[in-house]
C-alpha cells in the first residue's frame, strides 16, 4: 500500500528548512497532519539527542500517524553540516549527526533515512569525492542494518547539488557501494530538472530494488497540480510497479505552510483512487 506523509521540522532545528510544511508548535503540526488525512510524518531533524523523544513518539503514536522517514536535509539547510564538507570537523560532525539520525528513526519505528543535500558537494575531484561518500555510506548502513534501517540517497538537481543528479547515474553508485541498506530516494521536483521521461526512472529504481522512498513536489516545487508535473502517470508507474512505500510532500510552503499540506493531499488521493492504488 502507499501511503501519504508530509515533511516538518523538529524543535531543536535552529532555522525554518524552505521546503518543511506546516505552521504551529510541533503538536500542532501532527494534530494538522492527522486531520488532514496524511498517513505519517516524515520528521526532518538535525539533532535528536536534544529533543524529547518519548514525549515526540507518544504525540506521534496517539494521533495514529506513524513516521514515514527521519530526514538529513535539515543539516544542510539549516545547521551548516554536510558528509562530504571540507573542514574534516564539521564532516565528522555530521557523520556523527546521521548516526544519531538512524537511531531516532530506529526508535521512531521509522525504516528510512534520507541523503539528500546533507552529502554536500565534491571537494577535489568527483571521483575521489564518490569514493569518499560511498565509504560513509557503506559504513552507516552497516551500523543501520541491525536497526532495521535503510539509507535512501535521493538524486539532486544541478543547481543544488555537483554529485549525483539523475537516478541511473545515482543507481550505478548505489551498486558500486554494494550495501544491501542503500537505495534510493527520487523527488519529482529533481526528475522534472533531470531526466528524460517522468517515469522511466521509478521504473528503473524499481526493477533494480532499490526504490527505497518518494518526495512530492511540482515543478516549481508548489504542491502537486499547481504546476506541470504528470503526477497521474508517476503514479500509476508506482502503484502498477508494486512500490510499497511513502510519497512524501517535500515541498514549498506556498500558498502557506498549511495550505500546501491541504493542496498536495487533495489532489494526490484522488489521484491514487484514479490509477486503481487507493
Ligand atoms: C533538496 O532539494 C531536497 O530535495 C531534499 O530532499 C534534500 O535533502
Ligand atoms: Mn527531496
Amino acid at each position: 500500500m502507499i501511503r501519504l506523509a508530509l515533511a516538518i521540522q523538529t524543535p531543536e532545528v535552529p532555522k525554518i528548512v524552505p521546503v518543511a510544511l506546516l505552521q504551529g508548535s510541533f503538536e500542532e503540526k501532527l494534530r494538522k497532519a492527522a486531520a488532514l488525512g496524511y498517513d505519517g510524518v516524515e520528521i526532518i531533524s538535525t539533532n535528536p539527542p536534544e529533543l524529547d523523544q518519548k514525549g515526540i513518539k507518544a504525540q506521534i503514536r496517539s494521533l495514529g500517524l506513524q513516521v514515514s522517514a527521519v530526514a538529513s536535509g535539515g543539516m544542510a539547510f539549516a545547521a551548516g553540516l554536510t558528509l562530504l564538507n571540507p573542514d574534516p570537523e564539521i564532516a565528522s560532525v555530521a557523520y556523527q549527526r546521521l548516526l544519531s539520525l538512524i537511531d531516532f528513526a530506529h526508535f521512531l519505528e521509522a525504516t528510512v533515512v534520507t541523503i539528500g543535500t546533507f552529502r554536500g558537494r565534491a571537494v577535489g575531484d568527483k571521483a575521489s569525492s564518490l569514493q569518499r561518500l560511498g565509504e560513509l555510506l557503506h559504513a552507516a548502513c552497516e551500523v543501520a542494518a541491525p536497526k532495521g534501517v535503510r539509507l535512501a540517497l535521493e538524486p539532486l538537481n544541478r543547481f543544488e547539488g555537483d554529485l549525483l543528479h539523475t537516478v541511473s547515474e545515482t543507481l550505478a553508485f548505489i551498486e558500486q557501494v554494494d550495501h544491501a541498506n542503500l537505495g534510493l530516494l527520487i523527488d519529482t521536483f529533481h526528475v522534472n530538472i533531470e531526466e528524460v521521461s517522468y517515469t522511466q526512472p521509478y521504473q528503473q529504481a524499481l526493477a533494480a530494488g532499490r526504490l527505497f522512498y518518494a518526495h512530492l513536489g511540482d515543478n516549481n516545487r508548489r504542491p502537486p497540480g499547481q504546476g506541470l508535473i504528470d503526477f497521474k502517470s508517476i503514479l500509476a508507474t508506482l502503484c502498477h510497479g508494486g512500490y510499497q512505500g511513502w510519497l512524501s510532500a517535500e515541498l514549498l510552503p506556498l500558498p502557506d505552510p498549511d495550505q500546501a499540506a491541504r493542496l498536495t493531499i487533495e489532489y494526490i488521493r484522488p489521484l491514487l483512487g484514479e490509477v486503481s492504488c487507493a
